[in-house]
């Protein structure tokens, strides 16, 4: 397995030393933000993590290894060229046996991270059951992945062009824990609320750290979610980014829209329907979450 994994230096470092340290994934560069915002985004979302005393480790399949760490010119290659493929747990051996560029989703990310042995991943927003799933079964694999692999994801929910309720049913049947960070209920991306009440609630980085401590002592196999909601400052109004996101719906239905296309298509309409506003809104929540995250990270080494 080995043999599969390259790390940066600073992530061989922060092993060497005991420091923690923060998996980032890649597909939220290549598939879900435009350039060059991506990039920009992702090395201040890698500063804030050092800055809260956890080192970043944005994760990337490249040249036949999966890549634990990028440098500054692989987070430009995956941020401004059209040849990466978004890799989710079914394209895993594929791209690395046939040494594509791959872009990790939460799926693929939480793989990586696990074979790495990070356990803290921070992102904006996790896949979920899509609206319709019932006949299309659309189902992320970030769903499935959460039930068996033992990281922890910092987001801010997840976004409402997926059926919340339905993603929150599939996650309880597995066994997931959705913890609200500083709030009761599921926090839906672009918004601080949604009408989901949730069963766990943390106020604290040490409490979430407890939380992941005590389930993987037990052998509770699987992963968490953390759910930050968006600061109030960047928040949006929820009927107006309700109205997008139906509209954005009826056009990736009319346009016949499926697979692994409908997230980054969903992301890019939102976008344009509300003049880049929901960019501004992700960049705001990704970095409020590298916050969280880099003090969980923290919190889960300090035992
Ligand atoms: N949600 C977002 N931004 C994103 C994604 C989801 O708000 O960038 C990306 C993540 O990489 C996530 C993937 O793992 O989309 C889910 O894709 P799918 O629905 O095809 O499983
Ligand atoms: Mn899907």
């Amino acid at each position: 397995m080995k043999q599969y994994l390259t790390y940066s230096k600073e992530v061989q470092e922060a092993f060497a030393s005991g420091k923690p340290v923060v998996a980032l994934e890649s597909t939220i560069i290549s598939h879900g933000m435009p350039y060059p915002q991506n990039v920009q985004t992702a090395r201040e979302v890698e500063q804030i993590i050092r800055d809260n005393g956890a080192v970043p480790a944005t994760i990337a399949i490249i040249d036949g290894k999966i890549k634990i760490g990028l440098s500054d010119d692989e987070l430009e290659m995956f941020g401004n060229s059209q040849g990466v493929a978004k890799a989710s747990r079914r394209d895993l051996a594929y791209l690395v046996a046939t040494k594509q560029l791959g872009a990790t989703t939460v799926a693929t990310t939480m793989i990586a991270a696990s074979l790495a042995g990070i356990k803290i991943f921070v992102t904006g927003g996790i896949g979920g059951v899509h609206r319709g799933a019932e006949t299309t079964m659309d189902i992320s694999a970030d769903l499935e992945e959460l039930a068996q692999t033992d990281v922890a994801v910092i987001c801010a929910g997840a976004k409402s062009i997926l059926d919340l309720g339905l993603t929150l049913e599939y996650l309880e049947t597995n066994g997931v824990p959705v913890v609200g960070y500083g709030t009761d209920v599921l926090p839906a991306f672009f918004t601080r609320e949604s009408d989901f009440k949730l069963n766990i609630r943390a106020d604290n980085p040490e409490t979430v750290a407890d939380i992941l401590r005590v389930k993987w002592d037990l052998g509770l196999k699987g992963g968490a979610v953390i759910a930050n909601p968006i600061p109030e400052a960047d928040a949006m109004d929820k009927s107006f980014i309700d109205g997008i996101i139906e509209d954005a719906l009826k056009e990736a239905e009319e346009q016949n829209i499926s697979g692994k296309d409908v997230t980054p298509f969903m992301l890019g309409k939102v976008k344009d329907l509300t003049e880049g506003r929901s960019l501004d809104a992700n960049i705001a929540l990704v970095k409020n979450n590298a916050v969280v995250g880099a003090k969980i990270a923290v919190a889960l080494n300090a035992k």
